[in-house]
Order: structure tokens, then sequence, then C-alpha cells
């Protein structure tokens, strides 16, 4: 793997810099094929993510269900100032970027005299993600200098520029994706590449009534099963498979003892999958599952070890009134 720099994107209001060394289609396919061969069958989460899907999760941030974006936005607006603090100069690495709306409750707490003391950096492996927020964040912000990084940031963490102190964004829980092993990893990793004088803001899911849970992956108006069931079609056109939608049915189930909410695509009949590309034919029988997704959830617990594991120092835990959500600001 090459992870140097491959290409940089100059506009008039910022800059874009590309380390995705793109991953084969044949890579690809090799892992889809992985995925359905093993004993619990499993398509990564990372295929979500096509314009489509891209789109139905912004549908799932808006749905009254889906409690966490709304009460992560409200906990970072409740609490900007403290947040930003004091500074001559500043690095936003926000990680996951995606939308701009996140990063925009944070710039509005900054008086317009101090935004060219702001360094805006969204990573994101999504490039229209990444050009239409740095369009949008330039025309508002005046000042703001916007350097993107089409970066994977479980992989590319050691490209993060340094020219200032640095605030380093990790919101939406995203790390909940990752299992146990990885998020601590993930962590170390962060902890290895950053000074004193950073800190991480990091976005968490709390562990909270069941029902609450499974209601925000269970949403009445079936947008989450659409954006589950879009992964097959993202698989169809990268594999040639010949998955139908209408096969398959939604399931999304909170697994008590792992603190984590489970989704998978289950087969309603025995099914052939087939697809030129693939060495064989995969078998699906009636009622298999496809597990799409873990979405781990957090407990006070938690944060105290990922402080103690990670060796970097609780800063500040901000959260709401019911506990659902928090965001844990850790300094070097
Ligand atoms: C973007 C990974 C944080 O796990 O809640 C939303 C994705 N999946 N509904 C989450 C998701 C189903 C979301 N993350």
């Amino acid at each position: 793997m090459d992870y140097s720099e491959v290409s940089t994107l100059v506009h008039p209001l910022f800059r874009v810099s590309n380390f995705l060394s793109t991953q084969s289609n044949e890579d690809l396919i090799n892992e889809v094929y992985c995925g359905l061969t093993a004993k619990q069958k499993y398509i990564s989460s990372k295929f979500f993510y096509d314009e489509k899907g891209s789109s139905l999760f912004e549908e799932i941030t808006c749905l009254p269900e889906y409690y966490p974006t709304r009460i992560e936005k409200s906990i970072l607006k409740t609490n900007t100032q403290k947040i930003i603090g004091e500074f001559e100069k500043l690095d936003i690495i926000e990680l996951g970027s995606g939308d701009c709306s996140k990063i925009s409750i944070l710039l509005d707490a900054i008086p317009l005299i101090k935004m060219a003391q702001i360094h805006y950096i969204p990573v994101d492996v999504s490039e229209t993600a990444i050009l239409k927020s740095a369009d949008i964040l330039s025309l508002k912000y005046t000042g703001l200098s916007i350097h993107g990084l089409l970066a994977d940031f479980l992989k590319h963490l050691y490209q993060l520029p340094c020219d200032g102190n640095r605030l380093i964004c990790f919101f939406g829980s995203t790390i909940g994706n990752l299992d146990r092993k990885q998020s601590i990893d993930f962590l170390l990793n962060l902890k290895k590449l950053m000074l004193p004088g950073d800190r991480l803001l990091l976005g968490l899911d709390m562990v909270k009534d069941k029902q609450v849970l499974s209601n925000a992956y269970n949403d009445k108006q079936g947008v989450t099963a659409l954006f589950n069931k879009n992964i097959l079609n993202v698989v169809n056109d990268i594999a040639e498979t010949n998955f139908n939608l209408h096969n398959f049915e939604h399931l999304a189930i909170y697994n008590e003892e792992k603190e984590r909410i489970e989704m998978h695509l289950k087969a309603l009949d025995d099914l052939v999958i087939s697809s030129k590309l693939f060495p064989e034919k995969v078998l699906l029988k009636k009622g298999e599952t496809i597990h799409t997704e873990n979405s781990h959830k957090f407990s006070k617990e938690h944060i105290s070890y990922f402080g103690s594991i990670s060796g970097l120092q609780i800063k500040e835990t901000y959260t709401d009134d019911k506990q659902y959500f928090s965001v844990v600001e850790f300094e070097f």
C-alpha cells in the first residue's frame, strides 16, 4: 500500500488533498466474497455509503426515533464557548466530517475577526462530502482556511497536519462501528500523533433503555430498513451479484451482553447469489442473516477506560439531561 498523497485539488477558496490510493475492484470483490462465505455472513459497513446510502443516512439523522444526531448537536450548541476556549491559532480536524452541520455549530461561536486564526481540516472518504462542505463553509465563514483530506482515518491518521494547537473532532459515535479492540487501537494511534496542547472531542452514544435504542434503528417510516438494504445495491454494483432487495428483511437487534445494536439482513427464502466475478455461487438458507453493522453503545466506565488505556486525560464530559449521548473532551 502506498499512503502518499495522490493528488491535490486547488480551489480559489480551499484545498483538498487525496490520500486514497483506491482499493482495486478486485480487492473489493474478494472482500465481499469472503464476507458472504464466512460462517456468519457479513458485509462491511463501509459499503453503506454510496451516494444513495449517504443521503439515506442524512434522512435517518432527521427521524424522530434517531436521537443521537439531534442530541449531540444540542450538546455542542450548549457548550461551544467552553469547548473552543481561548486560542491564538487553532486547527480543527474533523474525522469522518460528512456534512458540515456539526462543525458549523462550533464555528458559529467564533467571532469573525478570529476566523483567520482557524484552520479547518475535514477528513472523509467521500469526495462529494468534502467538496460540498468546503464550498458551503468557505462562503459562510470568510477568512477561515480549509484544507480537506480525502482519506481513511483508520489508515491515514499520521497525515494530519500540525501547525497550531489542534482540536480533533470525531463526532456521531462513529467509533461505535469499530469493535471494542479496534476502538482502543484507534485511540492509541491517535494518542501517538497528538502533542501537548492537542485535544480530542469524541461523540459517544450511551447505553440506555433498550426500547429507545431499538426504536432508533427500527423507525416507523422504514428509512433505516432502506438504508440497510441499500448495501445490497452497492454490492450488486461492485461485484455484479444478483441480490434482490425484496428477498430480505431488515433486522436491528440490541445485543445486551455486547452493548451494541446489530443490523442484519435476513433471507426470506432459500437464495442463490451468483456473480461471474465470484469463484462459486453463494447459498443462503431461508432465515439466515447477513450481518451489516455493529453500533456499540458506551457507559461512564467505557469513558474512563478510554482515558486510562490511551493515556489521554479526560478534561470534561458534556452530556444531555437524560445522559443519552456524551461528547468527551480528552487532553494530551
Ligand atoms: C453513523 C455509524 C454512527 O451507528 O448509529 C444509523 C449509522 N446505522 N442507523 C449509527 C446508522 C443505522 C450510525 N453511525
